[in-house]
């Protein structure tokens, strides 16, 4: 949930205007909107860069997992394992957007572990694949920008250990 909604659903519950602290707490999230978008779109344009380097960073890592009995093992399995992390990337963009890890949680976290669990896939495993894409994602961006970024990573990797 984005600040903004959040002040609003506050305000709404003691039907009252907003508080002078809750406007300048609108404020100052709307002063970083841009610099948010701009993380986004990066996140965005590099999306098949950043998934693929740190997949073969991964697999370096956990050779088992693309070996024969492995969850990942054959080129359909790949794929997927992929298609995960591009989706982790992906739910980590719309966090940035709202400035708050809600959507990563609601779409990504709740239920997840039973999820691997029940397909036999080592989370701790997808859990170093959002760790690698943290590292690759993050490597060329400013201390700031990963500070904020990081944030989100972080969350979701939590959520996975
Ligand atoms: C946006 C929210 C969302 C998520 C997160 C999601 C995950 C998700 N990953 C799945 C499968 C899978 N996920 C993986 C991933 C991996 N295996 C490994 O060993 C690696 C550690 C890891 C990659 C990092 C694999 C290999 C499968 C296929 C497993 C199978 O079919 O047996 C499946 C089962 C259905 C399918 O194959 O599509 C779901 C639902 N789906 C969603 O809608």
């Amino acid at each position: 949930m984005s600040l903004i909604i959040k002040s609003i659903l506050n305000a709404d519950a003691e039907a009252r205007y907003f508080r002078p602290g809750e406007l300048a707490q609108i404020k100052g999230f709307n002063a970083g909107a841009a610099s948010r978008l701009r993380l986004v779109q990066a996140l965005t344009e590099n999306r098949e860069r950043i998934v693929k380097q740190s997949a073969n960073q991964l697999f370096q890592k956990r050779p088992d997992i693309v070996s024969p009995g492995g969850n990942a093992y054959g080129q359909e399995m790949t794929a997927t394992c992929l298609r995960d992390m591009d989706y982790y990337l992906r739910l980590i963009t719309y966090s940035i957007v709202a400035g708050d890890s809600t959507p990563i949680q609601e779409i990504g976290v709740i239920g997840v572990r039973e999820m691997y669990r029940s397909l036999g896939t080592p989370i701790e495993a997808v859990a170093e694949s959002i760790r690698a894409m943290k590292y690759v994602a993050t490597s060329m961006m400013s201390v700031e920008d990963r500070t904020e970024v990081d944030t989100y990573f972080d969350y979701l990797i939590g959520a996975m250990q």
